[in-house]
């Protein structure tokens, strides 16, 4: 299936190609996801990005941690996306956020991949990253302790997103019932500019837009209360995407806290990795043998399979009765799908082999899923992830997502995250 000679002889041209994508689109102190299509700093991205930058310039990789910072609110929240200026070829720009930070940006957040992968900055030369780490430290705090007291609801322990667009997985069905039940009646007329750059059938539907774009008028409306919207706002789900991410970087913002002699620190995440074990508890789905999202205004469980309910393991999550049945799961799918992992059940009726995150694989889910596994002795599995991001690399190019199904190239070219993933663990 792999072969070797080709690999050799390409992996030369991919890797020079990668360093240049990192480099184009670096904009000074951050990078751009893609021209174009996303002209701005965007907070997983740029993680990502900070990870490639490691392996070929290890300075900046630092710098694009922090750059990225300089959109963290007062009250801890990292955005999602950092605006600097306004751009004309993306939509919503700063001025429908109507953010109210210095630096403009977005009203939501994104998956906290920050802590760990700043954690691996800091193991790879701990001299050079001791000042830097030392900044950064109480920033990643800050970020994480929003999450765990703003993004839940009380009593519960799960973390919410209020905006599909906090969790990075836009349109997933994860989000279908507590979407549909967003009223878009008076939306503010707008113009999408993805359409412009993208085929539609790539990207998500007009009704999931009206939407999104009900909810920026809803937390922009009411001065982005963020405990407010998620308590009472009109969408909330629990994630299993943020829960197991921000669990995995809990851990590693406490190996941080060790090595600064942190101590309080380390006592108050001990209490944050208590409370996301019951969140694992209540993400569970037995119907499906998967952990699923749960819409928190309603408790129903989503009846589908997405990629990032295999993060438990990258969380730290194990419990053998469970995994038995996860396994299975993600055999199932690995069978069904020759790129995999596939962001949704192949054999789910929702399945969309192209439109974004209703089937396609993403590399960089692909690296978080690979890493949890291979962590807990689940090396055949990890191992076929990564020649499968690999070989679709190989086949396709850069491209920000692919048909898990023919291994098509999908949505915006060049891409920043593919490249990094590429330079970092996919080669
Ligand atoms: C909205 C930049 C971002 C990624 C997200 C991906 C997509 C934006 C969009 O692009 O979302 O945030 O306009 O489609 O879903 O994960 O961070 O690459």
């Amino acid at each position: 299936l792999y072969d070797d000679s080709y690999y050799t002889a390409k992996k030369v041209d991919l890797d020079k190609r990668a360093i240049e994508i990192l480099r184009e689109n670096s904009w000074g102190d951050y990078t751009l996801p893609t021209k174009g299509l996303y002209p701005y700093q965007w907070n997983w991205d740029s993680m990502f990005v900070a990870l490639g930058f490691s392996e070929i310039d290890l300075d900046r990789a630092w710098t694009e941690v922090e750059s990225l910072f300089q959109g963290q609110w007062k009250n801890g929240m990292a955005a999602h996306i950092v605006f600097r200026k306004d751009s004309p070829t993306y939509f919503p720009g700063p001025k429908v956020w109507g953010g109210t930070h210095e630096v403009p940006t977005s009203g939501c957040s994104q998956p906290p991949v920050a802590a760990t992968i700043v954690r691996d900055l800091y193991e790879k030369d701990p001299k050079l990253g001791k000042q830097r780490l030392t900044e950064l430290f109480p920033r990643l705090m800050r970020w994480h302790r929003w999450f765990h007291t703003m993004r839940v609801i009380s009593g519960g322990a799960a973390i919410a997103v209020t905006h599909p667009w906090e969790s990075g997985r836009d349109n997933s069905p994860d989000w279908d019932d507590a979407l549909a039940a967003v009223d878009p009646t008076g939306v503010t007329p707008y113009k999408r500019k993805d359409l412009g750059h993208v085929d539609a059938a790539m990207r998500p539907t007009d009704a999931e837009y009206d939407r999104y774009i009900k909810l920026v008028e809803y937390g922009r409306d009411c001065g982005w209360d963020h405990a407010h919207i998620t308590r009472e706002g009109p969408f909330a789900v629990a994630d299993p995407g943020i829960t197991f991410i921000l669990m995995r970087a809990d851990r590693d913002l406490q190996a941080l806290a060790k090595y600064l002699d942190k101590e309080s620190a380390v006592h108050e995440i001990d209490t944050w990795l208590y409370r996301s074990r019951i969140a694992a508890d209540y993400l569970w789905n037995d119907e499906i043998n998967a952990y699923a999202a749960r819409n928190l205004r309603t408790g129903q469980h989503a009846d589908g399979v997405s990629s990032v309910g295999f993060l438990s393991y990258y969380a730290g999550i194990t419990k053998p009765k469970r995994d038995a049945k996860l396994q299975k799961t993600l055999s199932r799918i690995l069978k069904a799908a020759p790129y995999s992992v596939p962001s949704f059940d192949p054999e789910h009726p929702k399945f969309d082999s192209r439109r974004y995150w209703r089937g396609p694989t993403w590399a960089i889910v692909n690296y978080l899923i690979a890493r949890g596994l291979e962590e807990y002795g689940f090396e055949e599995k990890a191992s076929r992830i990564r020649l499968d991001t690999r070989k679709v690399i190989q086949d396709s190019g850069f491209y920000e997502y692919f048909d898990p199904i023919t291994g098509e190239g999908s949505g915006g070219n060049h891409f920043t995250w593919t490249a990094a993933i590429w330079l970092a663990w996919a080669s």
